[in-house]
């Protein structure tokens, strides 16, 4: 007892003696570093950094090849990454309004906010922030997905674009398409009466390393069904090639009268379908949906 006593006295002395700042840091340093090694190492397993490896493809409606359809998309390397799709609503064509100039510059303002202290790498801060910004008239669907180099994938929906990630070839995670009613999305417009950010879907998943996450426009997810986009994922390994894969079996599907597609599924699920005559004879609603097609395929991986 008497010579713990003296040792503790004794190592008190020599720490107040060595009192300059260097000292004490490299004395503390070194506790946490024993702790740490020896008994915390499977409750805090060291994270690597991780950022997106990114494919995408394009097709647009065959009638709008000219000026490249009415979806815009962003793909961005800050952080961990950050992935962006706006579809634009046909509809404003009546109007005498191109529909490709509101996404394409809600799309541009979102690739200017991206790194901004105000928008504070929050997907929903960001649509809120591109959408004041937007000036063009038309409305859009729109989704974010940003990811922080710690594998926190957040994610922002606003209408029927959608998000699935993929883990080990199994779907762990799906959006949900938000609408008014059939064929009439949730959307961000230059008119007052529509929907803003905070009728975003916010969701927040953890990623690993390997998940692979697919983001689209309705022209994917009207005409492929999740497991074509699975088999489709596990097969090809490049992200490239497998969001081209994606879009050219959407385009094919959406060309396809025959195919019964998940939009024609849908349609038929809300009571809609060919005339009693016909289904007398055994028609049924069916066939792809022409539209803009939008494939993002993004890998996540160690940074
Ligand atoms: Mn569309």
């Amino acid at each position: 007892m008497a010579v713990f006593s003296s040792w503790a006295a004794q190592s008190q002395r020599i720490f107040l003696s060595f009192s300059s700042n260097s000292v004490k840091w490299i004395s503390n340093s070194k506790t946490r570093k024993s702790i740490c090694c020896s008994s915390s190492s499977e409750l805090n397993p060291v994270r690597l950094e991780v950022c997106f490896s990114v494919g995408t493809h394009l097709i647009p409606h065959p009638n709008k090849v000219e000026k490249g359809g009415e979806d815009a998309f962003l793909v961005s390397n800050f952080n961990g990454g950050v992935l962006a799709i706006a579809d634009g609503v046909s509809g404003w064509a009546e109007k005498n309004v191109d529909p490709s100039f509101f996404p394409k510059e809600l799309m541009a303002n979102a690739s200017y906010l991206i790194d901004k202290e105000e928008v504070d790498y929050e997907p929903q801060i960001l649509l809120g922030k591109a959408h004041a910004a937007t000036s063009s008239r038309g409305s859009a669907t729109v989704i974010v997905a940003m990811l922080e180099k710690t594998g926190v994938l957040k994610i922002a929906n606003v209408g029927d674009c959608g998000l699935r990630v993929l883990r080990k070839g199994r779907l762990i995670f799906s959006t949900t398409p938000q609408e008014h009613y059939f064929d009439c999305p949730y959307q961000l417009s230059s008119e007052a009466v529509s929907q803003t950010y905070l009728d975003a879907m916010v969701s927040n998943i953890d990623v690993v390393e390997g998940d692979k996450i697919i983001m689209g426009s309705d022209g994917l997810f009207d005409n492929v069904y999740d497991h074509e986009i699975i088999s489709t994922i596990s097969r090809i390994s490049n992200v490239a090639d497998a969001a081209k894969a994606l879009a050219i079996l959407a385009n094919e599907h959406s060309r396809d009268a025959t195919f019964d597609s998940p939009y024609s599924l849908e349609a038929r699920g809300r009571g809609f379908d060919v005339p009693w005559w016909k289904k007398v004879i055994g028609r049924k609603l069916v066939g792809g949906k022409l539209d803009d097609i939008t494939v993002i395929v993004g890998e996540v991986v160690s940074s």
